[in-house]
Order: C-alpha cells, then structure tokens, then sequence
C-alpha cells in the first residue's frame, strides 16, 4: 500500500578542521552501523563529481580563481543539489554519514572575512542533521599529522581562523544545521557517543580504545 514500515535513517554529520580524522571516523561510524544490520552510506561535502563540485575542486586545487562569495554560493548549492537524494535515502530507512555540511561552508568562509550571517543565509532550509560530531583537535596537531594536500585553506595560520569560527556556531549551538552537537576531542582520546535515534539506542566509540 506504499506505506513504508523502515524507520526514516539518520542523518550523521562529521565537522572538523582539515585532518582532524573525519575521515577516518566516518569509515568507523559506517563499519559500526552496517554490523548492526542497519542500511548507511558515506557522503562527503564537497561532493565534487557533479558540475557544481568540479567548480569547486579546480578552485580548490588553485586551477580558477573565483569571488569569495561565489565560491561559497557555489559550496552551498551543491548541498542544495543533492537535497532531494538525501531524502530519499533516509525517507528509504538509510542512514547518511556525511563527512563535512554547513559547518563547513560557514567556518571556512567566515574565516576568509566574510560576514557570518550572510554564510549562514543559503543554508537555511538544507536539511538539518540529526547529530553533528565536531572532532577537536588543535590546529598546530592537525598540521603535525601531515599531509596537508597543498589545497587551498590548508595552511596552519588559515585552519586557526576556521577553528574560532567553528568555535563561535558552536557557542550559538547553531540549531539551523544540527540539533546536537558532540564535540570528540580527537587529540585526547575520547569518544564514547550514544544516540538515540527512531527508538534504537546507538552507542559507539569513534576512536580506537
Ligand atoms: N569547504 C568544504 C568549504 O570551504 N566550504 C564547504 O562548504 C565545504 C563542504 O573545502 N578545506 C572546504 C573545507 C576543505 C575543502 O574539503 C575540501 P575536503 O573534505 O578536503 O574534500
């Protein structure tokens, strides 16, 4: 009869500066959640294989040059692009473990100068995560682990700025793009988070014990 009887899946967002582990985490968090039979997939922000998202990698990868604001109007339309998927999905009973959203597009253009209310105005109506797990570290241990890609924004002075931003949505626990905030502190060793979510109680460590 085209009712469904799957409860509707969660939508899990990893937040976190350049190399903080989201990475990683979200490749655990999605192991966790399949071995207790449950339907998930791994998204990423930017999602760069649509045509907006190829904007955004050549940008990245300093190949174009674009206007401040552009970019980050182009950052959020691809989240606005793939809206209608997500929906689907976790209309469908699968949970999305979503490796960078909001958080980001707002932090990092925030952090470049640009007026943090007018970054929060095109996200508004995106769908609103579930949870938003924010992986702590210091920037100077992030820079440590190495590897910065040589992307633009991968520079230690830059992931300072965008670590005070994040900072600040934090502080106005920025209820738009998350109802809960979990802040991992991923330089310390913590992890233990528990959910509950359409009546099952999720509880998982996200860093090795
Ligand atoms: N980034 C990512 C933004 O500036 N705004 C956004 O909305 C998003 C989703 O893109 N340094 C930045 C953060 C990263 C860079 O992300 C690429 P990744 O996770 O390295 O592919």
């Amino acid at each position: 009869n085209g009712v469904s009887t799957e409860a509707r899946g969660a939508l899990i967002v990893l937040e976190g500066l350049d190399r903080s582990g989201k990475t990683s985490q979200s490749s655990r968090l999605l192991s966790y959640l399949e071995g207790l039979g449950h339907s998930a997939e791994l998204w990423r922000f930017p999602d760069r294989t649509t045509s907006v998202g190829k904007m955004i990698s050549s940008y990245l990868s300093n190949e174009s040059q674009l206007d401040d604001h552009t970019i980050h109007l182009l950052f959020s339309a691809n989240r606005w692009e793939k809206k209608s998927l997500m929906e689907e999905k976790l209309k469908s009973g699968t949970s999305l473990i979503v490796d960078r959203y909001s958080y980001s597009g707002v932090a990092f253009s925030s952090a470049k100068g640009l007026d943090i209310d007018w970054c929060k105005a095109p996200e508004i109506g995106l769908l609103a995560p579930d949870l938003v797990i924010y992986l702590n570290i210091l920037p100077e241990k992030a820079a440590e682990r190495g590897g910065y890609g040589g992307e633009r924004y991968e520079k230690l002075e830059f992931q300072k700025k965008v670590a005070a931003y994040y900072q600040i949505l934090r502080d106005a626990s920025w209820k738009v793009m998350g109802k809960d905030i979990y802040i991992v502190h991923t330089d310390r060793q913590e992890g233990n988070i528990s959910l509950l979510f359409s009546g099952v109680l999720f509880s998982f460590s996200l860093l090795p014990s």
